[in-house]
C-alpha cells in the first residue's frame, strides 16, 4: 500500500459545465450526444502494457474485497489481456443487462450523461492514464470507467439502479438539487460498500479501481462506516481528493434499488436548505458499523 496518502482516483464528479482545470479529453471531435468510435488503433504497447499490469495488480485484491457479483462479472468479461474492445463487449454485456458502452472522450455535461444512463448506455473514457498516474489521476480514464464501473452493470438490479439515476437527473436539476444528487451517485455508484454473508465488500467503482482505497475502505480504522440512510447520504458533503472519511454501507443491491424509489421531490424540499453534514461527522441517529479515527478531528 502507498506510504503518501495518494488522493482517491476522481471519478466524474468533474464535468465540462463546472470543472476548475481544462478537460484533458479531445473534445473536437465528438458527435452530439458527446460519443466518440473508440480508437483501437490508437492504443500503443506501451499503453497495452499499462492496463495489463493495472488490471493484474487490481484483480488480485478482487477476491478478498470486492463484492461476488464483481468477481463473477469481470471474470466472464474477459479483459485481462489489455484494452477492452468496448464493441466486443457491447455484445456480452447486451446480453446480460441491456447495457451498452460508448466511448467518450472524458468527463460529459450532467444533462448529457444523464441521458446516457437513462437509454441503459453507460460513457466510458477512451484513453489511458499515464505511467506516473497509476495510482492516482484527477479524470476518470478507461480503468477506473471500464474496471470500476463495467462489471456491476452486467447485474441487473444494479443496471436497473443505473437507469434510474439517470432518469432522476434532470428532475434533480429542475428543483435545483442537483449537489443533493450527486452525493447519491457518490457514496453508492463511486464509493460504496456492501455486507453480505461473506463481510464487508465493496462495490463502488471510485474504490474497486483504486488500490490503495480498496484496502483502506475495508481494513483501515480511519474512515467511518455507516449503515446506508438515504436522507443521510443526500446530506453529506465528500472530499474529491482524497481518500473518503465515510462510507455508507448497504444489506443488497434490492435495497439500493428500493431506496431510490422514495419520491425524492420532497427529500429536496426539506434537505436543500438544512446544512449539509461533513464529510468525517457521525451522528447520534446513526447506525454505525465503525466510528472510524476521523471522527475526532474538528469538522
Ligand atoms: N461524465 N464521462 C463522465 N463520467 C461520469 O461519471 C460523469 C460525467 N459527467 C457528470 C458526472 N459524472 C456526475 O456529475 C454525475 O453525478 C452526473
Ligand atoms: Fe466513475
Amino acid at each position: 500500500m502507498e506510504t503518501q496518502r495518494p488522493k482517491a482516483a476522481l471519478p466524474g464528479q468533474w464535468n465540462p459545465g463546472h470543472t476548475t482545470h481544462a478537460l484533458r479529453g479531445d473534445y473536437s471531435h465528438v458527435r452530439p450526444d458527446f460519443t466518440l468510435d473508440q480508437p483501437l488503433a490508437r492504443y500503443t504497447d506501451a499503453e497495452q502494457d499499462r492496463w495489463r499490469r493495472l488490471y493484474a495488480r487490481q484483480i488480485e485484491l478482487m477476491p478478498r474485497y470486492a463484492v461476488k457479483e464483481f468477481l463473477d462479472s469481470i471474470e466472464e468479461l474477459d479483459v485481462s489481456g489489455g484494452i477492452p474492445d468496448f464493441a466486443r463487449v457491447n455484445r456480452k454485456l447486451g446480453r446480460l443487462s441491456g447495457f451498452q458502452i460508448v466511448a467518450v472522450p472524458g468527463l460529459i455535461p450532467d444533462d448529457q450523461f444523464f441521458a446516457h444512463l437513462a437509454n441503459r448506455r453507460f460513457p466510458v473514457t477512451w484513453w489511458i492514464r499515464n505511467e506516473s498516474e497509476l495510482d492516482y489521476l484527477e479524470e476518470p480514464d478507461v480503468f477506473h470507467d471500464f474496471f470500476g464501473h463495467v462489471p456491476l452493470l452486467a447485474h441487473p438490479i444494479f443496471a436497473d439502479y443505473m437507469v434510474d439515476y439517470g432518469k432522476a437527473g434532470p428532475h434533480a436539476v429542475a428543483q435545483n438539487a442537483m449537489p443533493l444528487l450527486s452525493r447519491l451517485y457518490w457514496y453508492t455508484i463511486e464509493f460504496g460498500l456492501i455486507r453480505g454473508g461473506d463481510g464487508l465488500r465493496v462495490y463502488g467503482a471510485g474504490i474497486l479501481s483504486s488500490r490503495g482505497e480498496t484496502v483502506y475502505s475495508i481494513d483501515s480504522d480511519v474512515p467511518n462506516r455507516i449503515a446506508f440512510d438515504l436522507e443521510r447520504v443526500l446530506s453529506t458533503e465528500y472530499r474529491i481528493d482524497a481518500y473518503q472519511e465515510s462510507y455508507f454501507v448497504i444489506d443488497t443491491f434490492d435495497q439500493l434499488f428500493a431506496e431510490t424509489h422514495k419520491p425524492f421531490a420532497p427529500l429536496y424540499e426539506r434537505l436543500r436548505n438544512l446544512p449539509a453534514i461533513a464529510p468525517n461527522a457521525v451522528l447520534p441517529r446513526d447506525r454505525v458499523l465503525h466510528r472510524g479515527t476521523i471522527s475526532e478531528r474538528p469538522q
